[in-house]
């Protein structure tokens, strides 16, 4: 899953892809480069109260609108992969789906609950990523006894509230929430356990690209995060993730080629 940012203030590549032409070329590169799916952003969604300070802005429904459709409907028109929408507003949601958009990525978890019914009525993917507690202040009220045990059971209340909205099981796909509400070592733990999310019997999708916890490793600032972010995919891939949703599509796709070619060398079982 290739990120596109269409933001000023992503914690990464904040500002790069604000005019829809060039974003337009760099989802088309993407998609040149191996990019299975796309997923659209026109919200930042830093978390607040840890490294990123106050944390991003929460953006207007219309504003976020400006921003996603003058690339999602060129898109649509011109690569024929399923493209997703990061977006925490069943309003926003709705319109992407009717522009074209395939699934709907929303990071907070149904912090907006017509989220599901936007999902229930189109049938689209719906990404359910774990985040407890408002994005402005996450990082700074952090408590877990048992972060894999307790992501764990949020998300299946999550997968439980959307079913309950007429969203089929076989829509969701989940995700941990790398950096959501979760210190460094918590991110480490997520990974290392990740397949303990297979209980919940739905596709995995992770997204630890360039964030924060790799820095914290080894210091190197976001652009430069890419050795580490790989790390996270050999992880993720071991651990039968399903997708990785990453800023170095080209990169990841010849280190996940490889890493493939290596696993299914033994031939089949
Ligand atoms: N992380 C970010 C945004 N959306 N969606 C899913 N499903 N999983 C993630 O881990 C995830 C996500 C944050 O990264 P980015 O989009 O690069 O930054 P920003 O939120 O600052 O736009």
């Amino acid at each position: 899953m290739g990120v596109l940012n269409l933001t000023p203030d992503s914690f990464s590549d904040g500002g790069l892809w604000m005019d829809p032409s060039r974003a337009v070329d760099r989802a088309e590169e993407m998609v040149a480069q191996g990019a299975d799916l796309l997923d659209l952003g026109a919200e930042s969604t830093r978390p607040g109260g840890g490294v990123y300070g106050n944390g991003a802005q929460t953006v207007p429904v219309e504003e976020e609108l400006d921003r996603l459709l003058p690339v999602l409907e060129r898109l649509r028109e011109r690569v024929s992969v399923p493209l997703s929408v990061d977006t925490r507003k069943s309003a926003v949601a709705r319109v992407a789906l009717e522009a074209g958009a395939d699934l709907i990525n929303d990071i907070s978890c149904l912090s907006d609950p017509e989220i599901a019914v936007v999902a229930a009525e189109s049938g689209s993917p719906l990404v359910l990523m774990h985040s407890r507690g408002d994005l402005a202040s996450m990082q700074s009220r952090i408590h877990f006894d048992d972060v894999v045990a307790e992501v764990i059971q949020d998300l299946a209340g999550a997968i439980e509230r959307a079913c309950q909205q007429g969203v089929s099981r076989d829509q969701i796909v989940i995700d941990p929430g790398i950096g959501f509400g979760k210190n460094g070592q918590q991110n480490l733990e997520l990974l290392l356990r990740l397949d303990e999310l297979q209980q919940l019997d739905r596709p995995i999708l992770v997204g630890a690209s360039r964030k924060s916890f790799i820095g914290a490793v080894i210091d190197q600032p976001a652009a430069s995060r890419l050795p580490g972010s790989l790390a996270t995919i050999a992880w993720a891939a071991s651990q039968r993730a399903a997708m990785v949703r990453v800023h170095d599509v080209a990169e990841t796709v010849q280190f996940l080629a490889v890493w493939e070619a290596i696993d299914s060398a033994g031939g089949p079982p």
